[in-house]
């Protein structure tokens, strides 16, 4: 039966020991696995799945839109993890290790696409890596909520592909399943920190929720998961290694969410490929939790005459009172902070190469996309 086997058609044989250089051109090469990916899915859609030209021809585009132009940051993370790894015990990766860490790679990408075409919706976003959301195509509209489905249905068809014969492919799986309901979870607290048929409850924007809602929603998906498929690719068993992955994957991914949220309203949509929308959405942003814990009563009332409506001028208001209260400043003095405690945590890290989480952090300190 033809499901069974595995249809890596394209990539080297396990047998092969071939060198090959990556490092010249880490992201050229990363990138092009993609091709092979999505050529091997169509491929599949037509002989197992009846396909006609009209389908292949949607999900080919389809798969063109979503996954590809953006940072790579979190695939090629799992390729720097195994590195990490590989180095740790003195041998360089092989050309075809390098592949199945690129193939993972493109898995936690696809399963991002799968978020960010779901969460533009939810987030009734403009832009998306410097083209419209998937959603505001024409002929796309809600076709967009399927597509979500698809991609998420796709992580799950390219890992049965490629590892469904190791020993560890369960622990994978369920690895990736759990990271999804948590950064569910995480929507779900993003969605919800205010209710749809009261009047808004600024109480409601706490620093307690907000450090829930980003650990969820962004922290697990984003760093745990490079970092732990390593570990499982590694044969890390001690539970407790896990558990400190997690506390310090989880502090860098606040780090990096609170970028995300400054970035939203001071980031310069040509870099960050999307305008911000957190402000008028009403988000539990990092940035209105700061200002209410800093602002005056008269700023308050400001804030919560004009904050929550798609107005221009409402939006403006926000900012200036952001301006007033000097936010920028306030999350320069954080970066700095929240720098010198993640490098205090990656002190204590056993069982994982401290550059794994050296690494993390390089990609990401003082971006301004
Ligand atoms: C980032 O939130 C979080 C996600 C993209 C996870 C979405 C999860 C789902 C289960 C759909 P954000 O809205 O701040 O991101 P952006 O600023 O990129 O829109
Ligand atoms: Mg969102
Ligand atoms: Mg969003
Ligand atoms: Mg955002």
């Amino acid at each position: 039966y033809p499901g069974l086997l595995p249809r890596a058609l394209s990539l080297p044989d396990p047998r092969s020991t071939e060198v090959r250089d990556w490092e010249g051109d880490l992201k050229g090469s990363f990138a092009s696995l993609c091709d092979v990916l999505i050529e091997e899915v169509l491929d599949e859609l037509a002989s197992d799945y009846e396909a006609i030209p009209e389908q292949l021809q949607w999900m080919r585009a389809m798969l063109e839109y979503n996954v590809k132009g953006g940072k790579m940051n979190r695939g090629l993370g799992v390729i720097d993890v195994q590195k990490a790894f590989a180095k740790s015990s003195g041998r360089t990766l092989s050309h075809r290790e390098h592949c199945r860490a690129a193939v993972l790679g493109w898995c936690i990408e696809w399963l991002q696409a799968f978020f960010l075409v779901a969460d533009d919706v939810m987030d009734d976003s403009h832009t998306r890596r410097g083209q419209p959301c998937w959603f505001r195509v024409p002929h796309v509209k809600q076709i967009a909520i399927n597509d979500a489905f698809i991609l998420e249905s796709l992580v799950f068809k390219v890992l049965n592909r490629h590892f469904s014969q190791e020993s560890y492919y369960l622990q994978l799986m369920e690895l990736f399943h759990d990271v999804t309901y948590r950064t569910e979870m995480g929507q779900l607290l993003d969605l919800t920190s205010q209710p749809l048929d009261k009047p808004p409850d600024f109480t409601r924007f706490t620093k307690t929720r907000y450090a829930m809602i980003v650990k969820y929603k962004t922290a697990f998906y984003t760093f745990y998961l490079p970092c732990a498929i390593g570990m499982i690719y590694a044969g890390v068993s001690d539970p407790s290694s896990f558990a400190l992955a997690r506390r310090i994957c989880c502090t860098i991914g606040e780090y990096f969410q609170i970028q995300d949220d400054y970035l939203d309203c001071y980031g310069d949509p040509k870099f960050i490929g999307k305008v911000g929308t957190d402000i008028q959405d009403m988000k539990c942003s990092w940035l209105v939790v700061q200002a209410l814990e800093r602002c005056s009563a008269a700023q308050k009332d400001e804030l919560i005459a004009n904050y929550g409506k798609d107005d221009a001028e409402k939006i403006g208001k926000v900012k200036a009172i952001y301006n007033d209260l000097k936010l920028a400043d306030v999350y320069h003095a954080y970066e700095e902070q929240s720098y010198k405690e993640i490098q205090g945590l990656i002190e204590e890290v056993k069982d994982v190469p401290k550059d794994v989480y050296h690494n993390f952090v390089k990609r990401i300190y003082k971006r301004d996309k």
